[in-house]
Parts: structure tokens; sequence; C-alpha cells
């Protein structure tokens, strides 16, 4: 039998629990008119919307594959708006894959990833925001990502972002009216506050952009790579942060040979850090590959953590690779074993060093003294860390912002002032076109513009079976 009837939209399956052994493990279909496939799934019994059934799952023999519960959504009160049926069996994959060959038997295929989020969102069960917050969602990295994300699914962001639309709209009417009117000219735009509506869009589009790069730290976190001569400590900082041995310490210079990463948070922004190998003169193969691939990691952090031993200053390899690093490249540089060295526990910065009688090796802006061994000053470097990528905390106003719709919004803003430029010039014909755009950027956050090349890079990115 197959009960894919509509070959536009075929029926989908998928595991949607993580692969490996568990209690329950839940295959999800979605399609057209799927009771027939489940009366074949149950031995021909007939489920009733939105109420759990207990039964067998049974093959085209009747023989037991397992038992469980089947579930029945009817169209379109569904998550995807189409028939959806969850079984929920036991959660070894052997059974789970029997069960999910049974589905395809009767004409379903495998679905690919993010696709029942995808039909979700083109039966407008979502918006493109909040469809992406259901793969942050799973994605989440800690518990205020995942509390922001379940915000975005609820709608939050998309309605911020609606309300910026409505205020733009309004604004819009104005100024095509004053153009499709033309005795309706200038005046009627000064009487209508135009002006004030648009400074006020431009100070909304402000704070959002502000929030949204708050929500992409939130959901992307940071890269901090340790660099410095061997046995400066780095492994043993990284260790610190971590607060566990995820990295091998002796005093063996060069006992780091390959990158380590490890992922911390710090009050909720997730810290990807990679402690690299230590940088000297070598002849050592091994090492000397190890230490191109501290220089490859220099090259994607968002900040490197430099460290010295005060007593010895900053050695010819690390200030060589120091130098080739790109500029925009926040550095901190740290002078560990203050347990040894004496040198106070502090947090100075540049400015300030004069005052503070230490000295700075490399050109980084912070200083910070500290025992990677003992741990003191390590709250300082923490603080310095989400001082460094200006992190404020959460807040209620914040969303999980991806990097689409800090563009997206860098867009408007820039059209949005070119607006208000046009506006003082009285070029109304060009001002109308920079809103009409600014427009089409904010559309792009809730998929009113996207360009189904753009949805297929997003859903791609999901899990399959969401
Ligand atoms: N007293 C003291 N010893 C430290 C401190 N930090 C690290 N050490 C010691 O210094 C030695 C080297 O530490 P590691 O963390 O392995 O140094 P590394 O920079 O990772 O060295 P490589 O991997 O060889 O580049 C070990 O014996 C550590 O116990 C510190 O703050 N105080
Ligand atoms: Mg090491």
């Amino acid at each position: 039998m197959n009960t894919s009837v509509n070959p536009v939209n075929p029926t989908i399956a998928a595991v949607a629990t993580a692969p490996g052994r568990g209690g329950v493990g839940v295959i999800r279909l979605s399609g057209h008119q799927l009771l027939p496939l489940a009366q074949a799934l149950s031995g021909g019994k007939t489920p009733k919307p939105r109420t759990a059934l207990y039964t067998d799952f049974v093959d085209e023999h009747g023989q037991i594959l397992d038992n469980g519960l089947l579930l029945y959504f009817a169209a379109p009160a569904s998550f995807t708006g189409e028939d959806v049926i969850e079984l929920q069996g036991h959660g070894g994959p052997v059974v789970l894959n029997m069960l999910l060959q049974r589905c395809l038997q009767l004409g379903a295929r495998l679905a690919q990833p993010g696709e029942f989020t995808k039909r979700a969102f083109l039966n407008n069960k979502l918006d493109l925001a909040q469809a992406e917050s259901v793969a942050d969602l799973i994605d989440a990295a800690s518990q205020s990502a995942a509390r922001m994300a379940v915000r975005s699914l609820k709608g939050a962001f998309s309605r911020h972002i609606h309300q910026l639309l409505e205020g733009l709209i309004n604004l819009r009417m104005l100024v095509e009216a004053t153009l499709d009117f033309p005795e309706e000219d200038i005046d009627f735009l000064e009487a209508a506050n135009a002006q004030d509506k648009l400074a006020n869009l431009q100070t909304q589009i402000q704070q959002t952009l502000l929030q949204a790069q708050q929500g992409v730290l939130l959901r992307e976190g940071m890269k901090v790579v340790l660099v410095g001569a061997p046995n400066v400590g780095k492994s043993s900082l990284l260790n610190a942060l971590a607060g566990d041995d995820v990295a091998i310490v002796t005093d063996i210079a060069g006992t780091t040979r390959d990158t380590v990463r490890e992922q911390i948070t710090l009050d909720g922004v997730p810290i990807h850090i990679i402690d690299t190998a230590g940088l000297r003169e070598t002849e050592d193969t091994v090492e000397r590959i190890g230490m191109e691939r501290s220089q490859q990691a220099l090259l994607q952090a968002d900040i490197a953590l430099i460290l010295i031993d005060p007593r010895e200053g900053m050695n010819a390899a690390t200030q060589h690779i120091l130098q080739s690093l790109p500029p925009q490249l926040k550095k901190i540089e740290i002078h560990n074993k203050s347990d040894l060295t004496g040198e106070a526990v502090a947090e100075v910065s540049r400015e300030t060093l004069v005052t503070s009688g230490q000295t700075l090796f490399s050109d980084a802006d912070d200083l910070i003294s500290l025992s990677a061994k003992t741990g003191d000053g390590l709250d300082l470097l923490q603080q310095a860390l989400l001082k460094q990528i200006n992190w404020q905390g959460e807040s209620e106003g914040l969303f999980l912002a991806r990097s689409r719709h800090l563009h997206a919004l860098e867009v408007a803003q820039q059209q949005l002032n070119a607006a208000a430029v046009e506006c003082q010039q009285q070029q109304i014909e060009l001002m109308a076109e920079h809103l009409r755009l600014a427009q089409n950027a904010l559309g792009e956050i809730t998929g009113e513009f996207s360009a189904d090349d753009l949805l297929g890079v997003i859903f791609s990115r999901f899990c399959i079976g969401k």
C-alpha cells in the first residue's frame, strides 16, 4: 500500500529522538491523509486525533515489530500543518530502524534535516525567526540560551520585529501618499510628524541592534585561545577555567602538542577555549606541527590570552607569532604563576600601567596577574573576558539572535539613516525607496521576503526529525 497520495509533498518520516539506546524512541511522520498509514501500522486500528492509542506496531504480515503509543494529529492542527503521526516505541536503534523501514515501505520517504520545521514554516505555523529558534533551543549551550530560544519560539522576537515593521509601514504610507498626491507636498509630511516618526524608528532599531548583538553572543559565544611559551601554564589555566583536568599538565616544556578544545559558560555565554602547543624554536616535527596549529587557532579566535611568566618575559617565537595576528583580535596579557613571582593578583589596563609599576610584554590593552595553580585572580580573568565582549548580562528584552538577523537589522538601520538624509533634503522619492528597502530587510528576519536558497541554508542546519 502506498499512502503518499500527493507527489508534490510526499510523506516524510524520521527518528526524532537522539541516536543510541533510550527508554523511548520516537518516529515522526508528516504528510497528507495519514490515517490509512496509521491503520496499516497498528494492524487495523483507527486512531482518534490527539488521543494516545496504545497499540502493537505490525509489519505487512501482521507480525509485531514493537508496541507503544501512536499519536495522530489531523491537519491542520499539527506542528507542520499537515497530518502528523508520532510513534513512541522502545528506544533501541534496531527496533526503531525496523519501524522506520516499515514507514518507508508504507510510502514515506526519509525526512531531510529540518524538513518538519520547514513545512511548519511553509504552512504558516511558524515564521522564520521562530523556526530558527527551534534549532537554537535544541542546540542551546547554556540555560540562558535555552530560555532566550523559548522566548523566540513563542514569538517574542517576531513580535518585536513586527512592531518595528508596523511603525515603518505607517511612515511609508504617509510618504507614498505624498508621492501619489502631488498636491500633498512636503508640508503634509511635516504636519504628520514624519521626521519624528523616522527618528523614533531609528532609535528603536538601534536598541534592537544592541540587543541582537548581545543575543548573538549568547548563541554563538566567543573563541578564546591560550598562547605563550612552553611551560607558562596554558594548560593549567584551561583546566582552572574548565574546573576539570581537561589537558595534561606537566613541568616538561612541550607537553601540549595538539590543540585542546573545551567549552565553558560564563554568565550564560558559551566560551570556547582552545589550549595550544607552547611556542618556541624547535627541531621536533610533531611540536612544529603543533605550533602551526596554534597559529591557525589564533586566526579563528575572538580573544587571545597571551600567557607570560613575568620573570622570563616573552620569548622570540611568541613575539614572532603575535606580530602576524589580525589587528581586530582582542588580546589580554596574563602574567601567570603569581604565587611564585610575587606579582600582586590584579587587573590593570594599559593606561594605568605606569602607576601600577608592572610591565606589558605585548601590545594587549589589558593585563591580568593570576595563578592558574591556586586559582587566585581567576575571577578577574572571567570578568575581563565578559567585559571584552561587552556582555551586559541576561535581561528580559534579550533574544537569541543569529548573524543573519544582525545583518538584516544593520541593513535596515543603514536604509533608515539614508532615508533621514533624503528627508532633510526633501528628496521624498529617494526617502520612499530607502524606507521600502528597510522594510524588506526587516521582513527577511521573519521570512516575509526570503529567497528559497536562504530557506535551504537555514533548514539544512537542523537535525533530522525536527
Ligand atoms: N606555581 C605555579 N605553577 C604553575 C602555575 N601554572 C602552571 N604551573 C606549573 O607549570 C608547569 C607547566 O604547566 P602547563 O600548564 O603544562 O604549561 P603549558 O603552558 O601548557 O606548557 P606546554 O603545554 O608545554 O606548552 C606545570 O608544572 C604546572 O604545574 C601557577 O600558577 N603556579
Ligand atoms: Mg600545555
